[in-house]
């Protein structure tokens, strides 16, 4: 990258525990785009809250990631669009992108995107949700989202069958191996278990032993900015 290219800031959750700004990480180490990660609290604190007045002028949803390119002036959130902003702006060579041309090649790639995005990452953000957060207990939903979490791991399983577990899309990694990473790295979190799902298992300890990964993970957790805690 150009040595004067001014850092991009990666809007991320102070205690890294959320997944989707990890993805965001994975792909600008991948690409060698330098970058800081802003860490905020959850919550409203005005100052340092994801929902408080400072962020909200970043991101009106309230939500991390958001991604800042002082270069080009641009501001993302969603990350599906950052991520496609950094495939955009910062892969001319396409290294992490769709690995063919092909119309099939294209859509094969969005919809494995569009598949972490709608479905896998949401049933297993409502999971954690009511097992972790909620303030009642319920068992029924906390089920229904164990068995369509599970329901999406069989799904992938059967991809990554193409691969022998390699990638998510057949020949080569790419960002939709970063969108996923995070989310199914959190299974323990979520109290769910890799024993039928060889080609996962496989997979992660794959992705978990790329550097571009280590690094992510390292640069969010390192991350100390934070004004106050909430
Ligand atoms: N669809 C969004 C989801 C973003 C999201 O839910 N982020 C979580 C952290 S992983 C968050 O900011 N939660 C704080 C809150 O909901 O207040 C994306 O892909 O960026």
């Amino acid at each position: 990258m150009a040595s004067h290219m001014k850092p991009l800031v990666l809007h991320a959750h102070a205690h890294a525990s959320g997944p989707n700004p990890v993805k965001i990480a994975i792909a600008l180490e991948a690409l060698k785009v330098p970058y800081v990660v802003k860490p905020w609290n959850f919550g409203d604190d005005p100052e340092t809250g994801v929902k408080g007045a400072e962020f909200l002028k970043i991101n009106e949803n309230g939500r991390v990631p958001a991604l800042e390119d002082p270069t080009t002036g641009v501001t993302a959130w969603e990350s599906g669009a950052c991520m496609n902003y950094l495939r955009r702006v910062y892969d001319p060579g396409n290294t992490i992108g769709p690995p063919g041309s092909s119309a099939q090649d294209l859509v094969d790639f969005e919809k494995w995107e569009y598949f972490l995005l709608t479905t896998l990452g949401p049933m297993t953000g409502q999971l954690n949700w009511f097992k972790h957060f909620n303030s009642q207990r319920n068992d029924n939903a906390q089920q229904r989202y164990v068995a369509q979490t599970y329901r999406c791991y069989d799904v992938l399983e059967g991809q990554l069958q193409k691969s022998d577990g390699t990638s998510i899309l057949p020949t080569r990694v790419t960002t939709v191996d970063f969108h996923f990473e995070p989310w199914v790295r959190g299974h323990t979190f979520a109290g769910l278990s890799l024993e039928n799902y060889p080609m996962i298992h496989k997979w992660l300890g794959l992705m978990g032993a790329r550097e571009d990964v280590q690094e992510a993970y390292a640069k969010i957790r390192n991350s100390t900015n934070i004004v106050k805690s909430a």
